[in-house]
């Protein structure tokens, strides 16, 4: 009789162990396909892999206005747990020593803003805009035009050669290139998933929009923005100063080097760091000069049908080039154009 209860409950054992067994392989399946949901919904081809190209060459993705357009995202709970209150006032803006005489900088003049505004702590995330393509399946302007802008120092040495004739005429170190996105950032081969932290890129003034927009929020205005950049400090060059690097510290992600060809990398970066890295301003706000350009809901003056207004600089500004990371400093794009070096913060009004 023991001997056929031992052997029952080895039995039972062993059945739990099988259990448990098959229990870790699905959850691995499961767990192993959970980078892919945002791309393609999650199919698995036969493999037990993310079929992400099958899905991408769909008709009803490449053509994605429509889906875009179909019904209203569902809007979410405002949060302000990343944003802060910046408050009403007037401030001096612009600067009446312009750097850049055609964009505009000057003069200094002051400007009222009138409400109270929450703004971003950060610039939108890769984290941020994957989780409102989860939940919307909104398909950005750079997937339905098939390309984007990236900079040569992207592509191996041996391949830039081969890129001719797609280069930016004025800046030619700008390529354009099939199949980059904002979770393609250097083409189809590329992926977001080491650089969850760091700003999204590739995303057009329409696209930042609609992603401000769903989480109850709006662009800031020029003047909102660069109040906010000046972080309380009157007619100085950059959101914490005059001196570009305070007890020899880098204090934004910008280039070190010659442009175009060689940039040491000595603030840490050669592409874009982690939004919360570098020190905030007096407001609490990271970023506002450098790592990437930030769109703003202002017409550009010269084009108001089409351009818009993007403050901040970016870390491939360079004092020799495009000496833009001051909060006075201001260049426009398109509404529908992306690059690499082009992201966004949120602003919202208090209700
Ligand atoms: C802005 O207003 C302040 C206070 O009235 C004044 O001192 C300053 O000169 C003004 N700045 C400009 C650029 O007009
Ligand atoms: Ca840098
Ligand atoms: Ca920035």
């Amino acid at each position: 009789m023991l001997l056929i209860s031992q052997l029952s409950f080895i039995y039972k054992f062993i059945r739990f162990l099988y259990t448990m067994y098959l229990f870790k392989v699905i959850l691995t399946f499961v767990l192993s396909c959970s980078p892919c949901l945002s791309d393609c919904g999650c199919n698995i081809n036969r493999n037990g892999q993310c079929n992400k190209e099958e899905n991408e060459i769909k008709p009803h993705n490449k053509y994605g206005r429509e889906i875009n357009s179909n019904g209203e995202f569902s809007k979410m709970n405002f949060e302000t747990s990343n944003m802060v209150l910046i408050k009403h006032g007037i401030f001096e803006m612009g600067t009446n020593k312009p750097m850049f005489v055609s964009d505009m900088e000057g003069p200094a003049r002051n400007i009222s803003i009138k409400k109270d505004f929450y703004l971003d702590i950060f610039e939108v995330s890769n984290e941020n805009f994957y989780d409102f393509v989860r939940m919307t399946g909104y398909k950005s302007e750079a997937e339905i035009f098939g390309d984007s802008f990236i900079f040569e120092m992207s592509l191996a040495e041996n391949q830039r050669d081969s890129y001719e004739d797609v280069r930016a005429v004025g800046a030619p170190w700008w390529i354009k290139l099939k199949g980059v996105t904002w979770k393609h950032p250097e083409g189809p081969d590329s992926t977001i998933e080491d650089r969850m932290s760091h700003p999204v890129v590739h995303v057009s003034w329409n696209d930042a929009k609609t992603y401000c927009q769903h989480l109850g929020k709006r662009l800031p205005t020029e003047a909102e923005w660069e109040m906010a950049c000046r972080g309380g400090l009157k007619q100085k060059l950059y959101p914490w100063g005059n001196k570009l690097n305070p007890n020899n510290q880098h204090w934004a992600n910008i280039w070190q080097g010659e442009f175009p060809k060689t940039n040491t990398g000595e603030d840490g970066y050669i592409f874009t760091n982690p939004v919360n890295e570098f020190p905030p301003n007096k407001f609490g706000l990271y970023n506002m000069a450098g790592n990437v350009w930030e769109w703003t809901e202002d017409d550009w003056q010269t084009d108001p049908e089409n351009s818009k207004v993007k403050k901040g600089g970016s870390f491939l500004c360079h004092e020799s080039y495009c000496w833009r990371y001051r909060c006075a400093a201001r260049s426009f794009n398109t509404k529908d154009s992306t690059a690499a070096n082009l992201g966004f913060r949120c602003a919202k009004d208090i209700s």
